[in-house]
């Protein structure tokens, strides 16, 4: 018997989602990557898209919003992405949206609210599967796990729930374990996060057994980066603001925000793929002292897309910074989008953390 973290409740969910999917009535399948989508986005979509093939379903992936970037499409199965987003989709051909790694609907799309069931199909069914603690259970059928470090950890054990492996009509292919593998080690920062359990690493070695050349893939991954990638990490990380904590907080060190204005990612000629908030935070918030870090993004004028991060989640739980400026996400990483342009972005976020964090 493999190792499994879902609660007995949970279990009783999972396997109210086989039922749904393996209803007669359910035929075709529909799976979106979220919005700015991350190898757990793409790697719990594809690896499902496996596992619902091997159940004899007809599964349709939309890229969503976003166009999935140049450095995901070695991920088995990643050029049958379709490239549209959700209100470009006939939603009446199918009978269940499988909602997956999206905490709010808004990372289905921030084109339009989205409202559930669509108009024009009554019938579908939405069934959410994540991990983010944010998440209100917006579908009919809903299992968040929070126990769990990426969503394809999740899917991980409902695919054992489901009988896809630890049976005897093992129907776990090296493609699902590949995708599975992506999520883990991404939404784990490659297993450094203290939220790592021994079900993560033991979930490494099943999938191992699948493919052994698992780790080429995250070689790739992590080596597929542009120039522009460059050029925007050389400015980022050279445009930042240190706020210090108070003379009475002094403990609490300081916080800093790098920034990255509609002109200079016009000047220097980037495109989506050339940034990611992740990169430039994880850098800041390796100097001692620099206990929360901020990247913020103006990629459309006037909006500014903040990812921050600490250092350390016990004393600074910056979730509570992103809810504050209407985002989410968890203690040591959140988002959130400012509309506002940089300078006052800047401000607005500065006075948040002071107030929220450092006072
Ligand atoms: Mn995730």
């Amino acid at each position: 018997m493999h190792k499994n973290i879902l609660t007995e409740e949970q279990k009783v969910i999972a396997k109210q989602i086989l039922e749904h999917l393996q209803d007669g009535s359910t035929q075709s399948i529909l799976l979106h990557c979220h919005p700015s989508p991350d190898p757990d986005s793409l790697g719990s979509v594809l690896a499902t898209k496996f596992a619902l093939e091997s159940m004899g379903k007809k599964v349709t992936i939309i890229a969503g919003d976003s166009k999935t970037p140049d450095a995901f499409m070695h991920f088995p199965g990643a050029n049958e992405i379709l490239v549209q987003n959700y209100f470009e989709t006939d939603v009446t051909k199918f009978d269940i949206f499988l909602i997956l790694d999206s905490g709010s609907t808004s990372m289905i799309s921030r084109k339009a609210p989205i409202v559930f069931p669509p108009e024009s199909n009554p019938n579908l069914k939405t069934i959410v599967i994540d991990h983010h603690a944010s998440n209100t259970g917006y579908g009919d059928i809903n299992l968040i796990a929070l126990q769990y470090m990426s969503t394809t950890e999740i899917l991980f054990d409902i695919f054992q729930e489901w009988g896809i492996f630890g049976t005897t009509e093992n129907k776990f292919s090296k493609e699902i374990a590949t995708n599975l593998y992506v999520g883990l080690f991404t939404d784990s920062g490659g297993f450094r996060y203290e939220r790592v359990t021994d079900h993560s690493f033991y979930m490494a070695g099943v999938l191992y057994e699948y493919n052994p050349s698992i780790i080429d893939v995250i070689t790739t991954l992590e080596n597929s980066s542009s120039k522009g990638f460059v050029d925007y990490l050389g400015l980022a990380l050279s445009q930042k603001k240190i706020f210090h904590a108070s003379e009475e907080k002094k403990e609490k060190g300081s916080f800093v925000i790098s920034y990255m204005k509609h002109e200079d990612i016009a000047r220097l000629g980037l495109v989506s793929d050339d940034w990611n908030g992740g990169t430039v935070c994880n850098m800041l918030k390796s100097v001692v002292g620099w206990n929360v870090v901020v990247m913020m993004i103006e990629e459309v004028s006037g909006e500014v897309k903040c990812s921050f991060r600490t250092r350390d989640a016990k004393e600074f739980d910056v979730s509570k910074v992103a809810v504050l400026l209407g985002g989410g996400g968890h203690k040591a990483a959140a988002g959130a989008m400012i509309k506002k342009p940089m300078d006052e972005a800047i401000e607005f976020a500065a006075e948040t953390i002071r107030k929220e964090l450092f006072s």
